[in-house]
């Protein structure tokens, strides 16, 4: 089997999405999410320009030495978007594998280890009674872990924030538009916001929390240990994780768990995270950490050190890229829980996949290879719409970190 033919598919289906199709002489062809939130047209371009030449006439069943051409063979390694593109072209190729053998991808991995994949969904509101209520909605859908945000009281609007029931989407067509951030408004809120949460709803359900990369590692120490009492699953993103030696000092102030990584985009973002037992939960997913080829390599690192997996899932990550994380979170031995937030109604025609929700976790279904299709008609109707996600800055207007 050869490749023929590789074709950079941009579409904006309610937000902008770049899939890569692959195609062989034997008439199969595979999917990958190459989205790169805010930067999809760069990602495009280094596939369509100097990425797609070199795939025409290989052995798509090469699916290791391919990753090693691509990533060792550009000299320049790393950083989003080589990774996102390298992303592509893996998953494609795991999808073209599974068809052609008529298994699904998860097969390929090892076979299943489990019966679903636990996801948590995203509860929020402008106010902690709306958060609260918006709980009780997840747990009627059969959710069994949540992720809980609130507005916080004296700040037009917070990032992470949904205006929708069960859609969310970060990015706004136009410019970015600039937020406004305030640490201490936010500390003040967020235990009693949890403390109702637990009061409400009792025990069981998990608990999540994003703090999207906005304290220092004293305020997150704090933060983590002010949670304590409400027993998170996990509270993801506290400090900008590049430096990853603040992790310690985050680490040696709180029990809380703690999940990192949906802005890595190697392993080697997070040796230290993992070698020193710093985090929990390491955030990765494929279509930003190079494919389920690399993430294989960074789960297999994580789990000698008792890191599990808690791949990101947000709306900005294309129904291939949940496909594949699917396959991937039912066979590895150290999955801990997927991200899901539902994609629009017209995100999921143009996506048509086998993947399901029933009682609190997905399936990636058994269609051969991926088990996602790509529909042309209805994605041309979309064309592409250039949106940022926002910025942040402090009350005084100095920019911040987010
Ligand atoms: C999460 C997130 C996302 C990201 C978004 C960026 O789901 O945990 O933090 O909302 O900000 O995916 O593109
Ligand atoms: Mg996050």
């Amino acid at each position: 089997m050869r490749i023929t033919d590789v074709e950079v598919l941009v579409t904006c289906p309610g937000r902008n999405f770049v899939t890569l199709r692959v195609h062989t002489d034997e008439g199969v062809y595979g999917l990958g999410d190459a989205t790169l939130n805010g930067r999809e047209l760069a990602v495009a371009s280094y596939l369509r320009d100097h990425v797609a030449p070199c795939l025409i006439g290989r052995n798509p069943f090469q699916i290791e030495d391919i990753w090693q051409f691509l990533y060792r063979g550009a000299y320049w390694r790393r950083g989003p978007v080589t990774m996102t593109a390298i992303g592509a072209v893996d998953t494609a190729l795991w999808d073209i594998k599974g068809k052609a053998l008529n298994v699904p991808v998860y097969e390929l991995l090892g076979g299943a280890s489990r019966t679903g994949v636990l996801v948590y969904g995203h509860a929020s509101g402008q106010s902690a009674g709306e958060a609260v209520e918006a709980v009780g909605r997840y747990l009627d859908l059969g959710y069994k872990a949540v992720r809980v945000q609130a507005g916080v009281p004296g700040l037009a609007g917070t990032y992470g924030v949904g205006r929708g029931e069960l859609f969310y989407e970060p990015a706004e067509a136009g410019l970015p538009a600039e937020d406004v951030w305030s640490t201490e408004r936010y500390l003040a809120t967020v235990p009693s916001l949890f403390e109702r949460v637990r009061a409400e709803y009792g025990e069981e359900v998990h608990l999540l929390h994003d703090a999207h990369h906005r304290l220092t590692p004293i305020q997150a120490g704090r933060l983590g240990r002010d949670l304590e009492p409400y027993r998170l699953f996990w509270l993801e993103d506290v400090a900008p994780a590049e430096q990853q030696e603040a992790f310690r000092l985050i680490r040696g102030h709180t029990t809380t768990p703690l999940a990192v990584g949906e802005i890595f985009s190697t392993v080697h973002d997070a040796t230290l995270l993992l070698r020193e037992y710093l985090i929990d939960y390491l955030r990765m997913t494929v279509v930003h950490g190079g494919g389920i080829t690399h993430l294989r390599t960074a789960a297999a690192y994580a789990d000698v050190h008792q890191v599990r997996t808690g791949c990101h899932g947000a709306t900005d990550l294309s129904p291939v890229a949940m496909a594949a994380a699917l396959h991937f979170d039912l066979s590895i031995p150290n999955f801990g829980i997927q991200e899901y937030m539902r994609h629009t109604a017209e995100t999921d025609e143009v996506f048509p996949h086998a993947y399901a929700f029933s009682g609190g976790y997905l399936h990636p279904g058994d269609a051969p290879g991926l088990g996602v299709d790509y529909r042309d008609d209805l994605a041309e109707r979309f064309p592409y719409q250039r949106a940022y996600l926002p910025v942040s800055r402090l009350e005084d207007g100095t920019m911040s970190n987010w």
